[in-house]
């Protein structure tokens, strides 16, 4: 390949459109081998380029989207009972889950200060821990001028600070109990597999026989009658269902905002009966989704559900990994990893969801390599190159969401697949890429190679190494796939 042919390559393809014929023959004379013609690409630099291309699939570390519009407009990463390390009921709690998930990217950290005495003294230990925190975090704590928000500060007015979104103790003490109860039939360790389940189909009628089970941290009322003022002034974000049914948990009020608190389960049946109202309540306030009660193994849910209706707070179990979490994952992957996601505009305006024109994602799957780096050599098979193929699909909307996979590649450590998938998208803007690589077993179940999501509307569009990370999310230090991305 000639510096010209690169440079019409690289404006055509890889849509730089700046790309000038001096700077492609730099980049042949960089990745050429000292042994051939410099002037020219062979396919082995050619390629050695295009794996390690400046341009990665999602641009990094780039907030692109405004960060000046309220909380409600966003998806935030949020963690649920972030303090936990491993299952919902036995494990410890520490500080370590917590740091780990802010160093990811989560921007909504679950903490209960819980007292450990009578219910008397809970307001009194309360008030002491929360003006301890008032002390250390001063001026970085972000307290409201009074006691009810007409609107949520943005991202950017929030920049090096905290805010507390709570109930306040009594309604802790009871829940607590109710928690108490409720678990020791229940203690179960679930073996789940390297990937977690699928992930379910957003809405799907399904069997709800687990709706029982009390999910024990909803928020309710927020009964401030003989709450300490100190503490209450500390509260930006009220958090509170009020009396009544779904109808009245929805109601906007134009003068105040609140949060409201929604199970999973909770929330696929209001769903079914009050979409239009769910969108209505997100523009203005906002809704936060956490596990249902039952999921003591620390795994997650559909997050799908939730950003449909404009839940700005999809809490997950940031221990539990599988498909679930690496969906939330791949979703905070874009706007430069920064933990908040402006949401699409149907959810923000009108009472209706508008939306786009089927659109078109064709993706290519060249090839893959790094597993001969990142792996023993007897990690796949004993006595054998390992056999990966591809799992490819979209997690959105239920019509978009699907699942493709590509032939297997016998016993290569650098599989050829050169496959080309395409997918329809009617909501681009909520829609994730999925990859998994699993490794073909006849006999057992097939091991886990990695897996990536991105989110669609961000992926830079050309031929782009696709980095792969581990179940806990991590980048695996060589793994990558080679992948087209046409017009989205
Ligand atoms: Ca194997
Ligand atoms: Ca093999
Ligand atoms: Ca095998």
């Amino acid at each position: 390949m000639t510096a010209d042919r690169l440079q019409r390559f690289l404006v055509e393809v890889q849509n730089e459109d700046k790309a000038t014929v001096d700077e492609a023959e730099a980049i042949i004379a960089n990745n050429s081998s000292v042994m051939f013609h410099r002037k020219e690409f062979n396919v082995d630099g050619f390629f050695r380029y295009l794996l390690g291309s400046s341009v990665p699939v999602l641009s990094p570390h780039s907030i692109q989207q405004d960060m000046t519009a309220p909380l409600s407009h966003y998806f935030i990463f949020t963690g649920h009972n972030s303090y936990l390390t491993g299952n919902q009921l036995s494990s410890d709690c520490s500080d370590v889950p917590i740091i780990q998930a802010l160093e990811k990217g989560v921007r909504v950290i679950e903490l209960d200060i819980w007292p450990n005495s009578t219910e008397d003294d809970v307001l009194v230990l309360h008030g002491i821990a929360l003006y301890m925190v008032h002390r250390i975090f001063g001026n970085m704590l972000f307290t409201p001028d009074k006691e009810c928000l007409e609107e949520f500060p943005s991202p950017e007015s929030l920049k090096k600070r905290f805010i507390i979104s709570t109930k306040p103790p009594k309604e802790y003490l009871k829940a607590e109990k109710t928690k108490d109860e409720g678990n020791e039939s229940h203690e179960k360790d679930s073996s789940a597999s390297a990937w977690g389940g699928e992930i379910p189909n957003a809405l799907d009628d399904k069997d709800d026989s687990d709706e029982d089970v009390s999910d024990d941290d909803g928020d309710d009322d927020l009964q401030t009658g003989d709450v300490a003022p100190e503490y209450k002034s500390l509260i930006a974000i009220h958090a509170g269902k009020g009396k009544g049914g779904l109808d009245d948990w929805l109601k906007v009020d134009p003068d105040k905002v609140r949060r409201l608190s929604l199970s999973e389960n909770e929330l696929e049946k209001a769903a079914k009966t009050h979409g239009p109202q769910i969108v209505r309540f997100t523009q203005r306030n906002i809704l936060r989704v956490y596990p249902k009660g039952i999921r003591f193994d620390s795994s997650n849910y559909n997050p799908l559900v939730g950003w449909m209706h404009g839940a700005q707070m999809v809490a997950f179990n940031m221990q539990g990994y599988g498909r679930s979490l690496w969906l939330m994952q791949g979703m905070f992957r874009g706007n430069g990893g920064c933990g908040y996601i402006k949401k699409p505009d149907f959810l923000l305006t009108g009472g209706h969801e508008v939306f786009d024109p089927r659109v078109e994602l064709p993706v290519t799957i060249y090839m893959g390599e790094g597993w001969f780096y990142d792996f023993k050599h007897t990690h796949f098979d004993a006595y054998s190159p390992p056999d990966f193929y591809v799992r490819i699909g979209i997690a959105g909307v239920p019509a978009d969401s699907i699942m493709k996979k590509s032939k297997s590649v016998e016993d290569s450590w650098n599989p050829a697949w050169d496959e080309e998938f395409e997918f329809a998208l009617t909501v681009p803007e909520l829609a994730l890429l999925r990859v998994e690589v699993h490794e073909n077993d006849i006999s057992e179940a097939d091991d886990f190679a990695g897996q990536t999501c991105l989110p669609v509307r961000e992926i830079n569009k050309g031929i782009r190494p696709v980095p792969l990370y581990n179940q806990e999310g991590d980048k695996y230090p060589s793994v990558k796939l080679l992948m087209l991305f046409d017009t989205v």
